[in-house]
């Protein structure tokens, strides 16, 4: 019995000495934390090392808008908390220091972690304490980290989130820009830009109502002066997070297209060519693209009045040459009334309506008006038909019919078939006709320069002139006989 006793303890130091060495074998080094948008730089050694990351909780006072400030509970001093980056295997001694100035307890609920809480109950720290432990990030992947002091909503909703990337034994390919971009909401008891110091709103937080939504903690910490940058051709990887605490992101770049995803932030680009991501509350996605044209692109959760309304905007502002293939520029601005174009037509013609009937009714009106006309068709006529119709409408006899005192047209000029006649200097004429008496067989062009006006005052000329006499053609008649003409012109093809 004792032999075997002290058999065991024996195996058991050996055990012990095992472990201690093997952790002592371990290269000792101090994690770099970042403030958002700044990321750590990758870890380029090939085996795990014993990590030792302190986080300090601080309670400060900062704007959450322009103009309004906000009473945050941080990991690090500013929201998101400071970036963790560690490697797969490694060995993480975790420091969770409570500022004295503080006045509530926290503690730390690291996704990464394998173990009860993820750290919560080991990291219980009353202000003006430290508390430590030690885990082993046993799984690669992008993990958000909180604090889950009760009441876990409040101490999340005041800002009490960050992310942890434990890097894969094999990391993710090289890129040229890593940004660090955290998106959550704020429940405020005033309205959305009401100025001041805001308090919290348990009410707003429980109704998922929150006043602003927005990226690294303040509507502005993205935008203008805090937007993250990039070169033309570089590639960006972007390691998200949503601290919520309650709304899911619909995480989109305007102006670029994600070349992968790693879905919820896990190690695997399950997607390729993603416009929208989810991003979960208390979840992460990473994405990458590449940028290949200048100008600014805007980070939105496309839940869209979050964008624009709450704060939920970034931007990332690209620098270099253009590339007109890939983007042009505008290469066309000009008007376009849509249907208020056809509104103001409509007007118009019911203005020409109106002024037409006063006309009828106005036997002065209609002798002015039909003076015009013939003035106008004079005018038509001279520059159009005399050429061939003659000065007097006389003709040449056997290759252009007369005009003057023509049986052809002027049957036409009556009441029925007036729109055959208006045809005539619209499409031209060709064929066997008979004017008094005599054949033609010949062609007269269309005349395509005329328009409405034109035609009307040339027909009141020519049916009104030596010694013809007929009732004036309006460009309304014109028009409609046009409208008719063409429906004729569907319903039997010329040849
Ligand atoms: C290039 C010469 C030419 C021009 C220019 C011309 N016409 Fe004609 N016109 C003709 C010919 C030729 C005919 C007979 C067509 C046929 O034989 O089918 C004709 C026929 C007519 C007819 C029917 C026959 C008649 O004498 O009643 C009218 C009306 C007419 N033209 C009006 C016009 C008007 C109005 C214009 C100017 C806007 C015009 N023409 C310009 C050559 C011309
Ligand atoms: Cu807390």
């Amino acid at each position: 019995m004792k032999l075997r006793g002290s058999r065991i303890v024996a195996q058991s130091l050996l055990l012990l000495m095992w472990v201690s060495s093997a952790l002592a074998e371990l290269p000792i080094e101090k994690a770099i934390l970042t403030d958002a948008p700044n990321v750590p730089p990758p870890i380029t050694r090939l085996t795990p090392a014993k990590v030792i990351a302190e986080l300090e909780v601080v309670e400060v006072q900062r704007d959450l808008a322009d103009g309004v400030q906000y009473s945050f509970w941080t990991f690090g001093g500013k929201v998101p908390g400071k970036f963790i980056r560690i490697r797969q295997g490694d060995t993480v001694e975790f420091h969770l220091l409570n500022h004295p100035d503080n006045k509530l307890p926290h503690n730390i609920d690291l996704h990464a972690v394998t173990g009860p809480g993820g750290g919560a109950a080991s990291t219980f720290t009353a202000p003006g304490h430290r508390s430590q432990f030690t885990f082993k990030a046993l799984n690669p992947g992008l993990y958000v980290y909180h604090c889950a002091t009760a009441p876990v909503g409040m101490h999340i909703a005041n800002g009490m989130y960050g992310l942890i990337y434990v890097q894969p034994e094999t990391p993710l390919p090289a890129v040229d820009r890593e940004y660090y971009v955290m998106q959550s909401e704020f429940y405020t008891a005033g309205a959305h830009g009401e100025k001041g110091l805001q308090p919290f709103s348990m009410q707003r937080a429980i109704d998922e109502d929150p006043s602003y939504v927005v990226f690294n903690g303040s509507t502005s910490s993205l935008t203008n002066d805090g937007a993250i940058t990039a070169d033309v051709g570089q590639t960006i990887r972007l390691f998200v997070g949503n601290g919520g605490p309650n709304l899911i992101s619909s995480f989109h770049v305007i102006g670029d297209i994600f070349d992968n995803v790693y879905g919820e932030g896990g190690t695997v680009a399950n997607q390729h060519n993603v416009q929208t991501t989810l991003v979960p509350a208390g979840g992460s996605a990473i994405v990458e693209f590449k940028v290949e044209v200048p100008g600014t692109l805007v980070l939105v959760d496309h839940s869209i009045f979050r964008a624009f309304n709450k704060g939920a905007l970034g931007m990332l502002k690209v620098a270099g040459a253009e590339n007109k293939a890939i983007y042009s520029g505008k290469e066309v601005d000009e008007v376009y009334l849509g249907s208020v174009g056809d509104k103001s037509a409509m007007e118009a013609s019911k203005l020409r309506k109106e002024y037409a009937a006063a006309v009828k009714e106005d036997p002065k009106l209609q002798k002015l008006s039909k003076e015009i006309l013939m003035a106008e068709g004079k005018t038509a006529y001279n520059n159009n038909c005399f050429m061939c119709h003659g000065m007097n409408g006389e003709g040449v006899p056997g290759v252009f019919p007369p005009l003057a005192k023509s049986d052809y047209m002027m049957k036409r000029a009556g009441q029925k078939n007036r729109e055959d006649l208006i045809g005539i200097p619209i499409n031209g004429l060709t064929g066997k006709i008979q004017v008094n008496g005599k054949d033609y067989d010949s062609v007269m062009p269309a005349l395509t320069g005329l328009n409405d006006q034109a035609v009307a005052a040339v027909l009141t000329f020519i049916t009104n002139s030596w010694g013809n006499s007929a009732k004036p053609f309006s460009p309304e008649e014109v028009r409609a006989a046009k409208a008719a003409l063409k429906d004729q012109q569907v319903a039997r093809p010329q040849h």
